[in-house]
């Protein structure tokens, strides 16, 4: 029997990247005891599930993306008596916890991969993608390209093999056609689930499955072979196995982090009917300020295409699917200053505005840490300053070109190490995330944008999250209401319904720095509104206004 119940579509789901969040042990590393010590936090902020970034054993080439045990924890991390107290200390506050599973690919540490590397003959040989290269093993077997700006392939010593990786040179992707490696993968899933885990999210999940014909593509373009590794032939029939072997045995949920997939793969991949995944991370929206949805190309934002993305999401999965809510997450840079909110002068108005768009639009919303306080990218002045594996590859690439420098800029607005500085808890020296130097540099505006300061201040974004969180919460009409966009080509206003029977909730929110009307609110009476982050209201919204009404 099909144990699982619909909780995903009451789910407020809080991110957390585990090396940045609280350091437990001051060794300059979030940790596991360090999460535990902050629960109370999440409970007053009011969201009901967490999703923890990787805290599996790894070498951490990718910090954690990179898998070198699936059964065990990264000891600077914790143990895995650490882990269980955290579920349920977790368990007791009433929030769930999704796990990130990382499948695609393992770490080249594995001992799957060391020993499929080291014996041809070895049984694990067959859980990776393993081809001869071209000219005598010198060449790579085809042009493919990965994701963070490098060829697909890297050569096994020297050895006329190689094997595939979309990412890193420490992470070799998994061979799904061998069954073997689908059943160790639901073990893994059974693993956790047996200790109480609530679900996972699934990491590149729609690259599982490639096409088998591992020919060069040609032009050869950013993402050279994506067709045969975006969306593959057996992704469905792949997913639709592990739920039915495993999934469907537990009350659990999962989120497909399904990168370029199309309209058309996203209804099969979140149709209930067909057993797949609950959602998926679209991320149309937030590639709304790039070309080919990569972030290098910068795009000047428009609130009009943002929107349009958002509507297109929103249409497509009407009826259909569920969909994800989200504006930040471990690799994207930060949302203030970005997606219509400014900087300095009106900075929490605006990021309100930015939340009360996304907040309450038909699906679950995530919030990732830090996001709640309007933590700020991190202004990088030089490539020492940051970590990221994906930077660096790309640094390497860019300083063979000319314009270098200004190049270099945009990498350190873009990098994905904005979003990984540690949390700012308090505006001490290294921002009450350690009292020893952290991993990675705390973020300048800590002495202004901190926990402390915003739980001490009513008006703060924080209290805006949290007034967001209660009413999604206790409104059914925000979980099953009919959405609709409303006035799509407005650039100054994000407006939208949620209807549900003869109850309708109405967000509108400014995006101007200028006192403007709205036709369409002239309608609505100003008695009904529930949530704002003005006191008054009149005719005119004044910069960043944001009205919620509530007509029952
Ligand atoms: O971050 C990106 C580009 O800057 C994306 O292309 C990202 O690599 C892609 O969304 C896949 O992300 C996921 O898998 C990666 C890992 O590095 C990311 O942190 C993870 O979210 C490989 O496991």
């Amino acid at each position: 029997m099909n144990k699982k119940t619909n909780w995903f579509k009451d789910a407020i789901i809080y991110q957390i990247y585990p090396r940045s969040f609280c350091d437990g042990n001051n060794d300059g590393l979030g940790d596991i005891p360090g999460i535990i010590s902050k629960l109370d936090y999440l409970k007053e902020l009011g969201v009901n599930c967490v999703w923890l970034s990787p805290v599996y054993d790894s070498p951490q080439c990718d910090n954690g993306y990179d898998i070198s045990n699936y059964r065990d924890i990264y000891p600077p991390f914790g143990t895995l008596d650490d882990f269980k107290k955290m579920l349920s200390e977790m368990h007791k506050r009433g929030i769930r916890l999704i796990m990130d599973l990382v499948v695609n690919h393992t770490s080249s540490e594995h001992v799957w991969f060391k020993s499929a590397i080291s014996d041809k003959n070895s049984p694990y040989r067959d859980y990776y993608i393993i081809r001869k290269g071209k000219k005598n093993g010198k060449k790579p077997p085809n042009n493919w390209q990965g994701f963070f700006g490098e060829g697909a392939w890297s050569r096994i010593g020297d050895s006329e093999d190689w094997y595939l990786r979309l990412f890193a040179k420490g992470q070799p992707d998994l061979n799904w056609e061998n069954p073997k490696v689908r059943e160790e993968v639901k073990d893994i899933l059974r693993y956790w689930l047996d200790m109480g885990v609530d679900g996972f999210r699934c990491d590149v999940i729609n690259l599982i499955s490639k096409k088998q014909d591992f020919k060069s593509r040609f032009p050869a373009i950013a993402l050279t072979g994506k067709d045969a590794y975006i969306t593959g032939p057996r992704l469905h029939e792949f997913l639709h196995e592990l739920n039915v072997d495993v999934l469907s045995h537990y009350d659990c949920m999962t989120v497909g982090e399904t990168v370029l997939a199309t309209k058309k793969e996203n209804i099969l991949l979140t149709d209930p009917k067909r057993e797949e995944l609950d959602m998926i991370f679209n991320f149309s929206h937030t590639d709304s300020d790039n070309f080919f949805g990569v972030k290098y190309f910068y795009r000047k934002f428009k609130l009009t295409r943002f929107k349009r993305r958002l509507n297109n999401q929103q249409e497509n999965l009407k009826g259909r699917g569920w969909n994800s809510l989200f504006i930040e997450n471990h690799d994207q840079r930060r949302s203030v200053g970005r997606f219509g909110s400014v900087l300095g002068e009106y900075e929490t108005q605006s990021s309100e505005a930015l939340a009360a768009s996304y907040f309450l639009l038909q699906g679950t919303p995530f919030i990732y840490e830090g996001q709640e306080i309007g933590m700020r990218n991190a202004e990088f002045k030089s490539l020492d300053e940051i970590d990221d594996v994906e930077s660096h590859n790309i640094a390497k690439i860019l300083s063979k070109f000319p314009f270098k420098k200004k190049f270099m800029n945009l990498l350190y607005e873009v990098s994905r190490d904005n979003a990984r500085t540690p949390m700012l808890w308090d505006d001490s020296e290294y921002a009450g995330f350690s009292i020893v130097k952290p991993w990675l540099r705390v973020n300048p505006s800590k002495d202004v944008i901190n926990v402390k300061n915003a739980l001490s201040n009513k008006d703060s974004l924080f209290y805006f999250y949290k007034k967001l969180i209660e009413f999604k919460k206790n409104n059914k009409v925000i979980r099953d209401g009919e959405f609709k966009m409303i006035a799509i080509n407005n650039p100054y206003f994000f407006a939208y319904e949620r209807t549900l029977n003869n109850e309708k909730v109405v967000v509108v929110a400014s995006f101007s720095k200028k006192e403007r009307k709205f036709a369409y609110s002239n309608k609505l009476n100003s008695n009904d509104i529930v949530i704002s982050n003005y006191e008054n209201h009149g005719e005119r919204f004044k910069p960043f206004e944001v009205r919620i009404y509530h007509i029952k």
